[in-house]
């Protein structure tokens, strides 16, 4: 299977994150692609190419305009007031109040678009941010050109991203840009599967009111894991859309068991769906070992699920998201792709 890395990943690396009252060293850092892309070379998975550049309009059929632009410029506007710490959200338009406003402080701005604090921004971090777009539509692009699989390495992840708002590590949806861009290429229809151990809240609202797209995710259940308030299982879609999302929220302590389960009957869902290309949003945040998680995956289940999901036999693109155990992060999501092959 093809890899497709981009070394500018590095430049995403921030000092701070927001976290138990503390600002903390991240748990999304520079170390985890570099695990990931050796383990890569370890089990010889196949080439490993650095992405094209794409346009900026690929990554507008999925996110507003102005919030790209609010990405692009956050840091330098942030330095500009003269703060001189990284740039974090401190108030947002809670209930009650006016949410369509975006108000012109930097401050403001951020609580306009940010869903969560614990994601500081800071020099290189939109850089970053596009080349890990450009990994995932690079990646898109080898199916399209008739590869039947390929593995998008992407650092900063993304399936928290909605159409106008950041966090939880993530800035560009690049999943939901990399399942557009099937759409845009011809396809019917596309199924987009999120294991990593979070609710995809973002990919989900990108696509919640389409049918074109199917949108299922394995996740801690929110009332006791971020993001907290989506990703409950009634969330079936809306209009169009009704009847084309499905969400699996499960308890602390899950075991493989029940994850597994959940996979599988996601699985046939996928399978009467019929889609032309299959998107894996790939966390593999539900290690056991994993530092801010709760389900208990051992390494050798991440190649047993890898295995349910290649017998789907689907065009299958793997976009990297979530994962904070690094010393294992490798091996559990190759683990993965390697289960997918039948290796
Ligand atoms: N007490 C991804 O895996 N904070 N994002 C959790 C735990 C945010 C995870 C707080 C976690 C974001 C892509
Ligand atoms: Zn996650």
């Amino acid at each position: 299977m093809l890899t497709v890395f981009s070394e500018k990943h590095v430049l995403r690396n921030s000092r701070t994150e927001l976290y138990g009252g503390e600002l903390v060293p991240p748990f999304e850092c520079p170390a985890r692609a570099e695990h990931i892309l050796q383990r890569v070379k370890e089990v010889s998975l196949g080439d490993v190419i650095a992405p094209t550049d794409f346009e900026i309009t690929a990554v507008n059929r999925i996110h507003d305009i102005e919030f790209i632009h609010f990405l692009e410029t956050c840091w330098e506007e942030w330095v500009a007031v003269g703060y001189s710490g990284e740039a974090i959200a401190t108030c947002w338009p809670a209930r009650g109040m006016q949410q369509q406003r975006v108000p012109n402080h930097i401050d403001g701005k951020l609580g306009y678009y940010a869903l969560a604090a614990e994601t500081a921004i800071s020099n290189g971090t939109w850089e970053a941010a596009r080349a890990s777009v450009n990994v995932a539509l690079t990646a898109q692009a080898a199916l399209r050109d008739g590869a039947s699989s390929a593995f998008a390495l992407c650092r900063p992840p993304g399936h928290h991203a909605a159409a106008d708002m950041f966090g939880g590590y993530c800035f560009i949806n690049n999943a939901a840009v990399a399942t557009q861009a099937f759409i845009d290429q011809g396809a019917s229809r596309v199924a987009l599967l999120d294991v990593d151990f979070h609710h995809g809240n973002g990919s989900q609202a990108i696509f919640y009111d389409r049918d074109d797209v199917m949108f299922l995710s394995l996740h801690g259940d929110p009332r006791d894991a971020f993001p907290h308030f989506l990703g409950y299982a009634d969330e079936c879609g809306q209009g169009a859309g009704q009847g084309f999302n499905h969400n699996y929220p499960m308890g602390p302590g899950t075991s493989f068991d029940t994850w597994g389960a959940a996979l599988r009957d996601a699985c046939n869902k996928i399978k009467k769906y019929a889609p032309d290309a299959l998107v894996i949003s790939l966390g593999v945040d539900t290690f056991e070992n994993d530092p801010i998680s709760f389900f208990r995956l051992a390494s050798d289940d991440f190649k047993r699920y890898g295995a349910t999901i290649g017998a789907l036999n689907l065009p299958t693109l793997f976009i990297m998201e979530g994962g904070y155990a690094i010393e294992e992060i490798g091996v559990n999501a190759v683990n993965v792709l390697e289960g997918f092959e039948g290796r």
